[in-house]
């Protein structure tokens, strides 16, 4: 039997679970927030186009309005500027879609602080622990934060100061962007922390990850449900020409 029909017949019994990392799709899924002198995201929406009616007797079907950055959500290195002449997301090659994934979990520090960032200490005992970051693999950031994924302002957390969401330093930032990682998946509305406009550079995750012609993922749930190392993690973006990014389907293979 071929490695594939092993696997196929693998999730069939169950002994491989296929784990759902993506948050539900509709119009109170929470979006980024911006200051307001600048352009903003679209929540994401249905337009009816019929339902079993006169507008379409036996069918059912909608428009969808949404932002390429809405929900859980695939960042292409053309969203930075640092990464502008780098891919779209329609250009981003579908062997990059599919790797190992890492988990580094901090969820005991962002419970005692919901700034916190990862440090370059963190990924270096990481490293120490469970053996380099994977080539061509997703490193995934577990936080906790997806258990406020149904409540926008707990999710966003802001003060008048701006948003207090997890997320990682220039320096961890910096040497996780010289790594092979194909990219770095958070549970927050964006892969940078609520706090890092102020950070030296803005934005360290965005800045550093798309000039390094790496690719971010938010709002991931379920990250307690896959190891620390082993699982199988896909990254289904659409293939928007152009575009910036595009909400998607992200799952995981766990052997059971
Ligand atoms: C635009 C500006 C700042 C940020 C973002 C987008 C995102 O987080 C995103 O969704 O890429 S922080
Ligand atoms: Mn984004």
């Amino acid at each position: 039997m071929s490695d594939l029909s092993g696997l196929a017949a693998a999730i069939l019994d169950g002994s491989v679970e296929v784990i759902d990392l993506t948050s539900p799709l509709h119009s109170e899924t929470p979006i980024l927030q911006l200051p307001p002198e600048m352009g903003q995201t679209a929540k994401f929406s249905l337009e009816l186009i019929s339902r079993y009616d006169e507008m379409g007797p036996a069918w059912y079907w909608n428009n969808i309005h949404t932002g390429e950055h809405t929900g859980t959500h695939f960042d292409a290195p053309n969203h930075w500027i640092t990464g502008k002449d780098l891919d779209d997301v329609s250009q981003v090659p579908a062997k990059r879609l599919i790797g190992a994934a890492a988990v580094i979990d901090k969820t005991a520090e962002v419970a005692g602080n919901p700034d916190y960032c990862l440090t370059l200490q963190d990924v270096l005992d990481w490293e120490a622990a469970n053996g380099p970051l994977p080539e061509n693999g997703w490193m995934l950031f577990r936080t906790g934060w997806s258990q406020y994924g149904d409540d926008p302002a707990a999710f966003a957390n802001a003060d008048e100061n701006g948003p207090h969401t997890p997320g990682v330093t220039p320096e961890a930032a910096e040497y996780i962007s010289k790594t092979k990682i194909l990219g770095w998946g958070v549970e927050t509305v964006g892969t940078d922390a609520g706090g890092a406009f102020g950070f030296e550079p803005p934005f360290p995750c965005h800045t550093m990850f798309m000039g390094a012609n790496k690719y971010g993922v938010t709002q991931l749930r379920n990250l307690d449900k896959i190891p620390t190392k082993g699982a199988v993690v896909i990254v289904a973006p659409l293939p928007i020409v152009n575009g910036s990014g595009s909400p998607c389907r992200v799952l995981a293979l766990v052997q059971r």
